[in-house]
Parts: structure tokens; sequence; C-alpha cells
């Protein structure tokens, strides 16, 4: 709250800026997470073509953090992934646990991210959606913490449409570890001043940036990958 306040007031407070791309074959679910996760709202239907760049603030445990969260659509071409790929500090790649194919592509966008980016467990989420469609799953949760484990990533399954909460409860377990383990121990290219918060930023303006500044002060950290169903831990 004091921090809000401070906002209001001036402009040398610097914002902690992270970029994140929603990811997953057509239909998991990317734009009701993000739709969720930005209004509370749960929407039956969205528009399947459009992809959108959103500016959010959000408090992580006192730190304050500006949020660019591009939720992608389309066919996950090379040239598509390799735009994304320079562009976001967390990939967040979902699927839905109805669909197994889903689950593969997923994988697929994974491999495809760490091919290109040396990154920790804490920059690559999957997360296996439609939690509530149970009598329909055909990817079991052991399947995908096995997936998760052998690809260094975090993960969690939840259910979009339930409730609000689980979305939240993931974001923010989502940031808080990419901040503990992204320390920012000086302003740089990855704080921005309070001044300066577009409101959208077409990904076409991310294009050239391939390593982000954050990425340079955790070579060398120790990292363990985390996996989490909703707020609880997941065994491998
Ligand atoms: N039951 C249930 N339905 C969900 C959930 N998440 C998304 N949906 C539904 O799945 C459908 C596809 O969701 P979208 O958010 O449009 O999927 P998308 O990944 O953005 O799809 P594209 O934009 O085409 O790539 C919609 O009908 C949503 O309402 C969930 O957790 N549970
Ligand atoms: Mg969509």
């Amino acid at each position: 709250m004091k921090q809000r306040r401070k906002l209001g007031l001036s402009t040398q407070v610097n914002l902690r800026n992270i970029r994140i791309a929603v990811m997953g074959q057509d239909g998991v679910g990317k734009t009701a997470l993000t739709v969720r996760f930005l209004t509370r709202r749960f929407i039956g239907e969205y528009d399947r073509t459009l992809e959108t760049t959103n500016r959010h603030h959000i408090d992580v445990d006192g730190e304050y953090v500006a949020l660019d969260i591009l939720d992608t659509a389309g066919k996950n071409s090379e040239d598509k992934l390799e735009n994304i790929v320079g562009y976001a500090d967390i990939f967040l790649v979902l699927y839905s646990i109805t669909d197994r194919a889903s689950f593969h592509e997923a994988g697929k966008i994974v491999k495809y991210i760490r091919r290109h980016r040396t990154l920790d467990s804490s920059s690559i989420i999957i997360a296996g959606t439609k939690r509530d469609l149970e009598h329909f799953r055909t990817v079991r949760e052991t399947d995908g913490s096995r997936l998760t484990y052998s690809l260094n990533c975090g993960f969690f399954e939840i259910s979009i449409s339930e409730s609000f909460g689980e979305t939240m409860d993931m974001f923010n377990e989502i940031l808080r570890q990419y901040l503990n383990a992204h320390p920012l121990h000086e302003p740089s290219a990855g704080m921005i001043s309070a001044s300066h918060s577009p409101a959208t930023s077409p990904i076409t303006q991310h294009k050239e940036i391939k390593t982000p500044s954050s990425w340079a002060k955790v070579k060398g950290l120790k990292t363990m990958p985390f996996r989490r169903k909703s707020a609880q831990a997941i065994a491998c």
C-alpha cells in the first residue's frame, strides 16, 4: 500500500518489468487464462485469431511488478516461436488435460525454447488446464509432472473456469519463484520508470530483444524445478 502511494507521487520509483508469453496449442485456454487473470472473469468464447499484449501491475510480496502478458494465437510456426522466444522472460506453456495432442505440442514448444534460450526452471512453466473436466481427462497428472521434470520446468494443473483463485495463485507462485531466482541488485534494463508504462506493447516492438538483462544476473545459480498443483506441490 505504502509503495502504491509512492508510485502516485513520484516518477523516481522503478518497477520491475517482466514479460510473460502464454503459449500452447489452439483451444488450450490461453485467452481464458489471460482474461481471468486480468479481469477475474471467465468468458466462454474468445476471438480465436487475436494476439494481444496486456500490461498489468501486481504486487508480489511487496515487490511491484509491471507485467506484459502476451496471449499468443494461431499456429506455432517456426517464425512465430522465434519471435516469442526472443521476447519473454517467462514462458507459460499450456496444454489441456483433455487433449493429448496439446500435451505433445506443449512438450515440443518447451524443447524449442530450451534449444534457443538457456533458462532456469523458474522461467519455463507448463500448465495443464481444464482440470474441472476430469471425466474427459486423457493426460494423467503424472504424465505432466514427468514431462516437466525431464524438461526442468515448473508445473501446475488448474481449472480456469472454476474459480479465479486458482489462476491468481498460479501467477503469484510463478512470479514469486521467478523473482527469487532473478533478484535485481541494481536498476537496469529489467526495470522501468513508473512514468513509462504503456498500456500495450505489440510483440514486434520486442523482436530484437534476445537476452533479457534479468537473465544475465542468474547465470550459475543453482536451479530447482518446481511443480505445483494449484497451491500444492505434486510429487514426481
Ligand atoms: N471447462 C473449462 N473450459 C475451459 C478452461 N479454459 C478454457 N476453457 C474453454 O476452452 C475454450 C478455448 O479457450 P481459449 O481461451 O479460447 O483458448 P486459446 O488457447 O486462447 O485458443 P486460441 O486463441 O484459438 O489459440 C473456450 O471455450 C474456453 O471457455 C478450463 O479451465 N475449463
Ligand atoms: Mg486465444
